[in-house]
């Protein structure tokens, strides 16, 4: 009877520390995970609203921003890879709208409004032009998935991205 509970013991041991060390679980319970609201669509960790109505780049960037939740600031949509362009250009249907990237606080120096790290372009072949047809800072997908800049007063539909995974660490540090 004793070995039996002995070969239990061993067991369960193996067991408990199977689960321990398996990475998945493991790196599912650091996030919070949110489901989309109605309206938006999920693609991997955002959710994303296409908002069709015509406005200037100023207003289109505070609309977004008054999505924002608690940990999830939301913002006209920051493009980081050609598979969330290519999700983003069959959202809009082919119609210009503007993204969350633009070249206002310095010349030539484009920069994304989450704060999400430059690298990532789809440029129109021959863009950008700068400022060679006057003061053109803003940036917006043109008929399709290619990318170009356009006067910021210009108005046109959008398309906003908010969190879905909200990292444990980061609620607990923002407190
Ligand atoms: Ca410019």
């Amino acid at each position: 009877m004793r070995n039996v509970w002995q070969v239990l013991l061993v067991l369960f041991a193996i067991l408990n520390q199977k689960s321990l060390a398996d990475g998945p679980c493991r790196r599912i319970a650091r996030y919070t995970v949110y489901d989309c609201e109605p309206a938006w669509q999920a693609f991997k960790d955002n959710c994303y609203l296409r908002v069709a109505e015509g406005k200037n780049y100023s207003d289109a960037k505070q609309h977004c921003q008054s999505y924002s939740k608690q940990w999830r600031p939301t913002h006209l949509a920051s493009i980081l890879s050609d598979d969330e362009n290519q999700f983003i250009a069959t959202l809009i249907d082919s119609s210009d709208t503007w993204i969350g990237y633009n070249d206002l606080a310095v010349e030539g120096v484009y920069t994304w409004l989450d704060g999400s790290p430059a690298g990532y372009t789809n440029w129109k072949p021959g863009f950008p032009v700068g400022d060679a047809y006057g003061n053109q800072d803003c940036i917006h997908m043109f008929e399709g998935p290619q990318w170009k800049e356009f006067y910021c007063d210009g108005k046109m539909n959008f398309v906003c991205k908010m969190p879905r995974h909200v990292p444990l660490s980061k609620r607990t540090d923002s407190r």
